[in-house]
């Protein structure tokens, strides 16, 4: 094992990496930008490098100082985490060229997972199964029309360099064909810099399902079985769970081995997901393989026992798995929230300010994941998710009665959070069934937010006068948390909660952070 790793991270993942690191007996460095150096996992850490100013561009970004940090303080690996420099194959490579270990695949392994197209036609070539479609760019509008009538409307336009849903299209029929390739092309070399764009068969309403596997370097390759990822809103996970109520264990097997294969021809080593549409027949199709850690990492940790990032580290120095497949099963249920500084009520407009208090739910079965204290500033340099919230209970109706309970004992006061938003979905009954895919948030949104009622003078004043004599600690003027029935008990109707305006929020559009993973 290593003696000293270095965490190229920041908040809850840059502490979650610290923590494996401390169970393992491995000194932790931790970089920090000039915005951080006051931040948890500053302190947590055993030493710390700053590595330039606030901008990620200019600090968390820099793989050359970080690089040059590592060595200067005698680190033999470095955990990217994710987002930054987790997906970069020129990072993984410089870090590998430098004589240090990059905790995560190999490079050549990032390099054929990161074009959509190259990935699909690996896939085929592995036998598995993908979404209808073509595997090469399209080169005109008469060639989508014709691959579009081939395969019949509607279809999706995707770039081929894309991710996260960035240059897609959805075209119902052929007379919109040509504009909307127009439109995906232009949106591609925006954010990719490369405007290729190939078609797929459009599936509606499918889950978002995904597969965690573990790979070592001795030619063992697991899965950890899948997550549901359906609730997300504009292709930010909000809620994440394993297992899946779409996945029976035969289709389970199915996915898993169908990961594996994919995992095994891009020569993959470490974590790694790849992601799956399934659709209402319960067919799967891969879509493409996450090359790093995942934020909802700990749902499987949970339900299979196993700690992917101690095992990252372990993959990384050598170890090999000493798992068999038939061993690793889902075991009670797991589900995480996002706790994010984004306020549902006005778009999920960013908040920030100084978290002016902090109550962290505990108790059995709950797991918090968190990269802030009292005196955390939240600004707009890096990604709003301040923690996530993370259950386990042995089957869904006690997860979700116990994430309901656990979110009620949250209090963060100083930014707008997510928190009001997760209770009212945990009272959701489409959400308790179960009944999710991916456009449900958005469909549903309208009874999960409460729009801000219009200015109206003296009314509004009155009536926040009346509310505020009813504030509770979090400084909210929703029902205090003692008032609130418990699940499965004619739970009040959250969007019946009024919020008065929060004095510290400041307007910022989320598009100004930048790439979220
Ligand atoms: C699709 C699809 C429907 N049909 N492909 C979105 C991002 C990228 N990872 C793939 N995505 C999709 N691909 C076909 N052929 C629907 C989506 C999609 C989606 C996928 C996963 C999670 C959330 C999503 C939200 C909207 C659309």
């Amino acid at each position: 094992m290593f003696s000293k790793v270095l965490v190229a991270n920041r908040g809850e993942i840059a502490l979650r990496v610290i923590r494996a690191c401390r169970e393992l007996g491995v000194r932790s460095v931790a970089v920090y930008s000039d915005a951080d150096a006051a931040a948890p996992h500053v302190r947590e850490a055993d030493e710390a490098v700053n590595v330039g100013p606030a901008p990620s561009a200019e600090s968390y970004l820099r793989g050359d100082r970080v690089v040059e940090a590592a060595k200067r303080v005698g680190a033999e690996a470095i955990h990217p985490g994710y987002g930054f420099l987790s997906e970069r194959e020129w990072f993984a490579r410089l870090v590998r060229d430098e004589g240090l270990v990059f905790i995560g695949p190999p490079p050549e392994a990032i390099a054929a997972m990161g074009s959509k197209t190259a990935a699909r036609q690996l896939a085929i070539a592995a036998g598995v199964p993908v979404v209808p479609g073509t595997t090469s760019a399209l080169r005109d509008a008469a060639e989508a029309e014709r691959i579009a009538q081939e395969f019949g409307y509607p279809v999706l336009l995707k770039a081929a360099a894309g991710g996260g849903g960035k240059g897609m299209r959805v075209v119902r029929e052929s007379r919109e064909l040509a504009s909307l390739l127009d439109a995906a092309r232009r949106e591609a070399k925006n954010a990719f810099g490369d405007d290729a764009v190939y078609v797929e068969k459009y599936i509606v309403g499918p889950r978002h399902v995904e597969i965690q596997v573990l790979g070592d370097q001795h030619g063992t390759m697991l899965s950890l079985g899948e997550r549901e990822c359906s609730v997300q809103r504009r292709h930010q996970k909000m809620i994440e769970e394993a297992p899946s109520v779409a996945v029976s264990p035969e289709r389970r097997r199915q996915m898993g081995e169908t990961a594996v294969r994919a995992a095994r021809a891009a020569g993959y080593v470490n974590a790694g997901t790849c992601e799956f549409l399934l659709d209402q027949d319960g067919r799967f199709y891969f879509l493409e393989m996450n090359t790093r850690l995942q934020v909802e990492h700990p749902v499987t940790e949970l339900v299979t026992g196993i700690d992917l990032v101690q095992w990252q580290l372990r993959i990384a120095a050598g170890e090999q798995l000493p798992f068999a497949q038939e061993e690793i099963g889902p075991r009670g249920w797991a589900i995480e929230c996002r706790i994010t500084s984004e306020d549902p009520d006005n778009g999920f407009l960013p908040s920030t300010g100084r978290i002016e208090y902090l109550h962290v739910p505990s108790g059995p079965g709950v797991r918090w994941d968190g990269g802030i204290e009292i005196g955390s500033e939240v600004g707009l340099h890096y990604d709003p998710m301040l923690a996530k919230l993370i259950v386990w209970a042995p089957d869904r109706e006690r997860a979700v009665e116990r994430m309901h309970r656990a979110l009620l004992e949250l209090t963060v006061q100083g930014v707008e959070t997510s928190r009001d938003f997760h209770l009212r979905v945990m009272e959701d009954d489409e959400f308790r069934r179960g009944a999710i895919e991916i456009q449900w948030l958005e469909r549903r949104l309208p009874t999960l937010v409460k729009t801000t009622p219009p200015e109206n003078g003296v009314l509004v004043a009155a009536v926040a006068a009346a509310l505020l004599a009813h504030r509770d600690r979090s400084g909210r003027v929703s029902p205090g948390k003692n008032d609130r029935p418990a699940l499965g008990n004619g739970g009040t109707n959250a969007s019946e909660d009024v919020t008065p305006a929060d004095p510290w929020k400041q307007a910022a559009r989320r598009e100004a952070i930048g790439d979220r993973w």
